[in-house]
């Protein structure tokens, strides 16, 4: 019997060590397109604390473009590790990697940016978490319209300028989303003013929107919508510049993260009126934990997850931030 004992007991030291170690041997990749942008930041550190609670080892890298992209899933490679969490520079670089992915015997999940293939459509081997564009963007557009009423602006002298990054369908979505919405509340089609911008940065958002602020200074109030916070900020920047202040000027952003952050806790209010945070900690933390369950087989993650968002103004930031856990 006491020889029984014992000859479990060791074997179960054995199993847990041999758990142990491959827990210890998980080692994945969180390769994001723009490595500088808070959200990204934010991104990372939650992937971080995963990695510290359910001990991986991560390995970030910014992939600013294709060449950087494929670099580092083969850098990860030779490193051993075994999968990768990536928000890709470009969507139609989805089959370049799901082929680098495999070639390398590597799981991947996309965040954020769903991939895609050839044609345009999603690929279906890549488990994806992101946002559902369309409904975050009409939360956006919701939160507009309820302001131009409590501000009671006649919505005829109002444009709306729509910050566009057509080529990536998050992008899009979110905007047509928020113009739909404006548009569900009245607002006509020609005080829509597109401003595409050429990279999803601040200052190309600024760039776009002068343009179309300048080539539209007949209206008295201006509206802002963008894919992301700083595509916002871009436009709000660039009213400012021509004198279009907090009192005329209602920008919601997408995104919610530290760029958000330090504008509505400015002393004085801006033309950036909120933004529909969404889960950094979710597609950070849970995309990793994800994927890492999927390398030791534990669990197969889910195809597609879409995440939600809740609208963040200077009067309830303490609340939202609450109860989105972060
Ligand atoms: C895209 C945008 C980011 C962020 C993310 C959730 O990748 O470029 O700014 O909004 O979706």
């Amino acid at each position: 019997m006491k020889r029984h004992l014992i000859a479990a007991a060791a074997l179960c030291l054995l199993a847990a060590s041999q758990l142990a170690q491959a827990a210890d041997a998980v080692k994945i990749g969180f390769l994001v397109k723009q490595a500088e942008e808070p959200w990204f930041q934010d991104e990372w550190r939650y992937a971080e604390q995963a990695a510290k609670d359910k001990g991986f080892a991560l390995v970030k890298i910014g992939v600013p473009n294709g060449e950087k992209m494929i670099a580092a899933i083969d850098n990860l490679a030779a490193q051993k590790a075994q999968g990768f969490v990536i928000c890709a520079p470009d969507v139609k670089l989805g089959t370049a990697v799901e082929r680098a992915a495999r070639r390398n015997n590597m799981k991947v999940i996309s965040v954020d940016d769903r991939l895609v293939d050839g044609s345009g459509k999603p690929i279906a081997s890549i488990p994806h978490m992101g946002i559902s564009g369309y409904a975050i963007g009409k939360q956006v557009g919701e939160g507009i319209v309820a302001e131009i009423k409590a501000r009671k602006w006649n919505m005829a002298e109002v444009g709306a300028i729509r910050v566009a990054y057509d080529q990536l369908p998050t992008a899009k979505e979110r905007t047509m989303g928020a113009i739909d919405a404006l548009k569900a509340a009245g607002f006509v089609a020609a005080n829509v003013i597109d401003a595409p911008q050429a990279k999803t940065d601040t200052e190309s958002a600024f760039n776009a929107a002068n343009i179309a602020l300048t080539k539209n200074a007949r209206f008295k109030y201006w509206v802002a919508v963008g894919l992301n916070d700083e595509a916002v900020l871009g436009a709000v920047r660039a009213a400012e510049g021509r004198g279009i202040k907090a009192d005329s000027m209602i920008g919601v952003g997408i995104g919610g993260a530290k760029a958000a952050e330090n504008e509505l806790n400015k002393p004085a209010a801006t033309g950036f009126f909120g933004s529909v945070m969404i889960s950094a900690k979710e597609h950070g933390y849970q995309t990793s934990v994800n994927l890492v369950n999927w390398i030791t087989g534990k669990a197969v993650p889910p195809a597609e997850v879409q995440t939600k968002g809740m609208l963040m103004t200077r009067a309830n930031q303490a609340e939202v931030r609450k109860q989105m856990g972060q």
